[in-house]
């Protein structure tokens, strides 16, 4: 079953966001495997946006990730890295729809809430850095009610 990566950035866990997050994530239907709160150094962070190291937005970007406790998160369900990239909704929150996470709670692309995986491939990159440790398997009772 396909894994995503969230993790509600320090803004969202200041404000409060971490259950209205989760809350979307399960009441959608898919499954948490792995959560924690934790604050990385900047050389984790610098690996986890290591694609954007050149770009101008990279040294504020850094020290706004890394200015509090993150809440991680590895949530598993059928197509949940492109539903999840849906639900958190555009990079900007100017363009996010309203109904989406960053529709609704954010207005700055700098105080964007929250991170979602967008690929398979970079999800389980971002999982193997974020939890080296591994993820929780568990069967959920209700996944014969969520799946034909
Ligand atoms: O995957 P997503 O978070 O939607 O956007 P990315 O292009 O990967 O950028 C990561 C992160 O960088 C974004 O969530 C906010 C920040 N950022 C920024 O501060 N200013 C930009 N112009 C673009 C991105
Ligand atoms: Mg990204």
């Amino acid at each position: 079953m396909e894994r995503t990566y969230i993790m509600i950035k320090p803004d969202g866990v200041q404000r409060g966001l971490i259950g209205e997050i989760i809350k979307r994530f399960e009441q959608k239907g898919f499954k948490l495997v792995a959560m924690k709160l934790t604050s990385p150094g900047k050389a984790h962070m610098e690996e986890h946006y290591a694609d954007l190291a050149g770009k101008k937005f990279f040294p504020g970007l850094i020290s706004y990730m890394t200015s509090g406790p993150v809440c991680c998160m590895v949530w598993e369900g059928a197509g949940v890295v492109a539903t999840g990239r849906k639900m958190l909704g555009a990079t900007m929150p100017s363009e996010s729809a309203p109904g989406t996470i960053r529709g609704d709670y954010c207005i700055e692309v700098g105080r964007n809430i929250c991170h979602g995986s967008d690929a398979v491939d970079s999800a389980n990159k971002e999982i193997a850095l974020w939890f080296p440790e591994g993820i929780s398997e568990w069967n959920s009772c209700q996944s014969s009610w969520i799946y034909e």
